[in-house]
This record gives structure tokens, sequence and C-alpha cells, in this order.
């Protein structure tokens, strides 16, 4: 008995040697120290042992038994140690390789041209003034002289929302009227860029969404001459001190008299081509003297205050200067388009 003991002993830690799974592992274990195991198949003879060997038989088939459990544990153990190390190896990291770089943003080419604008009207004294891009109806028409069914409305065709009288603004001008009830009577030079929203159908030349700086300058003695001396300073610093630039008639509710500012166009210098359509002009802004109703609806009483407005896109202001031929590349977001002007 004790010898086909040592004999199972010798067996099960050759075959435990052997195994190299989680899974094998567990049917040694059911084969040798299971309830039907080899080992308590030999306990079972132990009744055919006479009363003077079973002691010294159950002893040594108890250390068998702790010793078989124990070579187990350790196999386990070996196995566990093997399978961390070897998922080290497969999983390692070359910390010497070097890493995927993360490409630098850079600014997209509206902020750029608005900050441009920015710096040129602020060496004329003006400041950046943002406002609200939901509006109502009241500061988006009707205080910039455009009352319910005013036919000039047709020009702006808008967002409404599911509240009555709330909007998206179609241009920066209510903005404008803030700032003229928050600071009348002092004088004001301001400059308001932000995006602007209008229900069109989008193409070549209109986005549904775009931006707009417009300016506006009140004070005691300001005439057209400012307006033009203004206006025409930033056209030569924006498109080049050469240009040539000419105030062409037009119409708009909020100013009273209106116009529109053109350049010699940029590419022909005026002899006429593609870009002006043979015209050798390019209409940069609109502009204007504020409507006497305007200065009244802002707090300022026009027989002593007078001002001058303007407003301009910055998306056409750049088509112009960088000869883009699609404001819809502006907001695409394809970045072969926008990394052309970093
Ligand atoms: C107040 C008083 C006057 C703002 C003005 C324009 C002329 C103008 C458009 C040109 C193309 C904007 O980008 S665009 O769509 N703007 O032509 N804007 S005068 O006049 C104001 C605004 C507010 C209180």
């Amino acid at each position: 008995m004790l010898d086909q003991l040592h004999e199972m002993e010798g067996r099960a830690l050759a075959e435990l040697a052997g195994h190299k799974t989680e899974q094998a592992l567990e049917q040694w274990h059911v084969a040798f120290l299971g309830r039907k195991g080899a080992l308590t198949e030999l306990l079972r003879g132990i009744g055919r042992l006479s009363a003077e060997e079973r002691p010294a038989f159950g002893q040594e088939a108890n250390r068998v038994k702790t010793a078989l459990e124990k070579a187990y544990e350790d196999r386990a153990l070996t196995l566990k140690q093997e399978a961390a190390l070897h998922q080290l190896a497969r999983e390692q990291v070359d910390v010497t390789l070097p890493g995927r770089p993360i490409a630098p943003g850079f600014l997209h080419v509206s902020t750029r041209t608005l900050r441009e604008i920015y710096d040129i009207f602020a060496a004329m004294g003006f400041q950046v003034v943002e406002a609200p891009e939901v509006e109502t109806d009241i500061y988006n028409f009707q205080l910039l002289n455009m009352p319910p069914h005013h036919p000039a409305r047709d020009m702006w065709n808008t967002f409404h929302t599911t509240h009555e009288g709330v909007l998206l603004r179609t241009h920066t001008s209510p903005g404008q009227i803030r700032v003229m009830l928050e600071h009348c009577p002092e004088p004001i030079r301001v400059i308001l860029p932000g995006k602007c929203y209008r229900y069109e159908q989008v193409t070549a030349r209109h986005e549904f969404m775009f931006y707009q700086v417009e300016g506006l300058a009140i004070g005691e003695h300001l005439t057209m001459a400012d307006l033009k001396g203004t206006l025409a300073s930033f056209a030569r610093q924006m498109f080049g001190p050469e240009r040539k630039v000419r105030f062409r008639a037009s119409y708009f509710p909020f100013t009273e008299p209106s116009a529109e500012l053109d350049i010699d166009c940029v590419l022909c210098g005026g002899k006429g081509c593609r870009v002006c359509k043979n015209s050798g002009w390019l209409e940069i802004l609109g502009c204007g003297m504020v409507h006497p109703n305007v200065m009244r609806n802002g707090g300022y009483d026009p027989a002593c205050y007078t001002g001058f407005a303007f407003g301009m896109g910055p998306e056409r202001i750049a088509m112009l200067k960088y000869g883009i031929d699609d404001i819809r590349h502006f907001f695409a977001n394809d970045l072969r388009f926008l990394q052309q002007f970093v």
C-alpha cells in the first residue's frame, strides 16, 4: 500500500510538472486529489491494512496529500507568473519610439480677418463690443426704423423662434442700439463683431450664418466727411495704400443718407476682370449717417448729436483680399482650405 502511495505521488508530481494550462491543472487536481481521485481510492483501501500498519499509512497519506496540494499551488502560481511575463513581453511599450505629433491649432481665416479689422479701427479710437445673437424683433427691426410690415424688412429673411418676437439677429445692428441706450448722451465709437443668421438658400455668395462687423460713431459734430475719412482710411489699410475709393448712394432703413463703399479692383486695378465683373470696382461695405429716428430710439437728440455707421462681412473682405470664390469654404471645416491662411 505504501509503495502504491509513493508510486502515485511520483506519478502525480511528474505529470504536474508537464501541465501548462489552468485547465490541465484542474483536471490533474480532480484526478489525484478529487473525491474520486487516486489518493481517495488508496485511502479507501485502509480497511485492508492491519491495525499496526494503519497509523503509519494514514500519516504518510496525509503527508502526500499536503505535498501534492502544495505542489499544485506552486505550479498554479508559476503558471500565473509565466502568463504575466508573457503578457508583459507581448505588450511591451517601446518608450524610445517618437510620439505622434499633435498638430498645433491656428486661427480661422474669419477670426484673423476680424482681428485685422479690429486693429485698424482700434487705432482710430473704436472699442470692440459684443452683443447677444438671440434678439427680439424690437431690437433687430423696430428700433432700427423698421416697424412691423415695413417693406424694408424684406431685405432680411429671418430665423424666428417659437417664442413670439424672439429671433436670431440678422445683423449686429441691435447691439448698436443697446450700446446707444447704455451710453447716451456720451459720445460713442464702437465696432460690433459677431455671428448673424439669415434664412437663405446657401450659395457661393450666401451662407445662413456669417460674421459681420458693424461700426458706430456718435458725437456732437460728426459729418459725412468723418464717415468718408474713416472708411477710406480703413479701406487703404486693409487693401493697400494705393487703393482708390468711391462712395455710391444706397438705401438702408437705419441710415440717411446711405452709401456703399467701393474700392478699385484688387485684381485688375480697375481695368475690368472676372472678379469685378468688368466694372473695375469692388463693393466692400455699406454705411451712412444714422437716421434721426434711430438716434432718438437710442436716446440721443438728433438736433444736438449726429452719427455715422457702417457694416461689412469679414468673409466677403477675406474673399476679396485672398481671391476666394465661394463663401461656403469658410464653414466647411476643410483643413486644406483653412491651412492656406495660417
Ligand atoms: C444703428 C445705426 C446704424 C449699420 C449699417 C450697413 C450700413 C451695411 C451690411 C453690409 C454687408 C452688413 O455684412 S453685411 O451684410 N451693412 O451695409 N450697416 S449702415 O447701421 C446702423 C446700425 C445700427 C443703431
